[in-house]
């Protein structure tokens, strides 16, 4: 009992030292003792459990000399979530796991995602995401000092709201839709006849609790945590659009690190974007990520199925149907039209290209 006893005070005393002398590693190698990441979800969605992993892959791989703290919510940003990428340019946020539609203002090549019904599928967005277009997108970060790291994934947007299920873009006229301040989310609502409001995410769940809004949209990684079910009657599944997410650090920043410390950084978000990746499209892909969770990170998902889980809590959840796709291509044809330019010809192309590959 007393060796016991002696053995574990010894190995903790081990423990202590070795942090201590990390910690003092660290500080001498002039890392901060607190990198700040800007989030704009809360831990419990899947963005923000990618967030953790990140956070929690970059101690273990830098042997705790980097530190990451997540500030869920947008905190940094006291909510204002399109700011994400101006801050984290400038030096005030360190890094962030972001959406490409709260880095649009600064990085407008990001819409590419959001084109309204262009990038539907898995397949196509992984194309896109590996190919030539997602590369333009992570080139242009790199000019707006801003160096991404890896891909992670919020998913495609599907559309929740108390009144109708929506089956053609008639059925939209009038409804509020809760969207973020995406200028391309204004423009495609309008399209629809619906009536778009912006919004924070920090300020969205208090509307659509008090009714201030008819529905939003979003993915079903963000749809279950929030419980939508408690608010919204109807889930349209549409995929009219997606938004990835991107780890990405300051410049400046990111260039003093030594290379082993990139190279870890590096490895971390590439396997906490695989982790969060699947977590986002759980039970929407046949089964391929709910075993890459299980064999590759021994996690098992609470919930396996999404669209089961909704159906379940009472929502009545409708797919459209090509036809039905069709009208709603032909209504937002205008803003493609607007917006590809806005975005650029060339990426549009590029994206194009890398869907035919
Ligand atoms: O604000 C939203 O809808 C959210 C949480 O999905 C984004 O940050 C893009």
């Amino acid at each position: 009992m007393k060796n016991r006893k002696e053995t574990l005070r010894a190995a903790a005393v081990l423990v202590a030292g070795l942090i201590f002398l990390t910690t003092a590693v660290a500080q001498a190698a002039g890392y901060k003792k607190e990198y700040k990441m800007q989030v704009t979800v809360g831990p419990k969605f899947y963005w923000g459990m990618g967030a953790t992993k990140f956070a929690e892959l970059v101690r273990e791989k830098t042997n705790g000399q980097i530190n990451i703290k997540p500030y869920f919510g947008s905190a940094l940003l006291k909510g204002a979530q399109l700011k994400s990428s101006q801050m984290v340019a400038k030096g005030v946020i360190d890094c962030a796991l972001d959406s490409t539609i709260n880095i649009s203002p600064v990085i407008p090549e990001a819409n590419i995602f959001h084109l309204p019904f262009f990038l539907n599928t898995f397949e196509n967005l992984d194309k896109v995401k590996y190919g030539a277009a997602g590369a333009a997108v992570f080139s242009a970060m790199e000019k707006k000092r801003l160096t991404p790291l890896a891909w992670a994934e919020n998913g495609f947007r599907q559309i929740t709201n108390s009144k109708i299920a929506i089956k053609t873009p008639d059925d939209m006229k009038g409804l509020r839709i809760r969207v973020v301040g995406n200028p391309m989310f204004l423009d495609t609502f309008r399209a629809l006849g619906a009536d778009p409001v912006n919004m924070n995410w920090g300020d969205a769940v208090a509307g659509f609790q008090q009714g201030v809004v008819d529905g939003q949209e979003n993915p079903v990684g963000v749809l279950i945590p929030v419980q939508i079910h408690q608010y919204h009657q109807y889930a349209t599944l549409w995929n009219y659009l997606v938004d990835p997410l991107i780890f990405y650090w300051n410049q400046r920043q990111w260039k003093k690190f030594p290379a082993d410390i990139r190279e870890a950084i590096l490895a971390a978000a590439k396997e906490a974007g695989r982790f969060e990746t699947a977590l986002a499209r759980a039970g929407l892909d046949g089964g391929v990520s709910l075993d890459i969770l299980k064999n590759e990170f021994g996690y098992t998902m609470a919930v396996p199925d999404p669209v089961a889980y909704m159906t379940g809590k009472g929502m009545t959840v409708n797919t459209l149907t090509e036809d039905q796709r069709r009208a709603f291509i032909r209504a937002t044809l205008p803003v493609k039209e607007k917006w590809v330019p806005k975005i650029g010809a060339d990426l549009y192309e590029k994206a194009v290209a890398d869907m035919k590959k």
